[in-house]
């Protein structure tokens, strides 16, 4: 596989979609050059959030993070392309909010870190892991962007 199919998890939380950025938010990994590989919208049970959470489930702020995530749906998506995790990650920003740059998602568009709107895997590892929970082989769509050329210089 070429560095170009590297995969991400990205994940609009549910004040995200409740703040109607779902748009805003595709609008910019489509932008950027990125491909969209699957996406759905969910209404996650608080057993796939404590899954996907559950590097976590040792600090203080777990159940009301569990809690806030499964409020509403979530928008989950797989996207492809060079140092997608790396460079998704700076799309989105710091996790707080605070400290996240104008420019990035998190530094636009929200302000605290209970409610930053958007969840980024944090390395190849955890896409993989958290693909594999959010979808099955078969929702993952084979597809060539007309654009690649135009993209990628090979
Ligand atoms: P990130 O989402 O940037 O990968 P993380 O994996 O450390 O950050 O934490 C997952 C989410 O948990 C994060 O997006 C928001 C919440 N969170 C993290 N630290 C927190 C804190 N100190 N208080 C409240 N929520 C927190
Ligand atoms: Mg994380």
């Amino acid at each position: 596989m070429s560095g170009n199919q590297e995969r991400t998890y990205l994940m609009i939380k549910p004040d995200g979609v409740q703040r109607g950025l779902v748009g805003e938010i595709i609008k910019r990994f489509e932008q950027k050059g990125f491909k969209l590989v699957a996406l759905k919208f969910v209404q996650p049970t608080e057993e796939m959030l404590q899954k996907h959470y559950a590097d976590l489930s040792g600090r203080p702020f777990f159940a009301g993070l569990v809690k806030y995530m499964a409020s509403g749906p979530v928008v989950a998506m797989v996207w492809e392309g060079l140092n997608i995790v790396k460079t998704g990650r700076q799309m989105l920003g710091e996790t707080n909010p605070a400290d996240s740059k104008p420019g990035t998602i998190r530094g636009d568009f929200c302000i605290q870190v209970g409610r930053n709107i958007m969840h980024g895997s944090d390395s190849v590892e955890s896409a993989n892991k958290e693909i594999a929970l959010w979808f099955k082989d078969e929702e993952l769509v084979s597809w060539q962007p007309a654009d690649k050329v135009w993209v990628y210089e090979d």
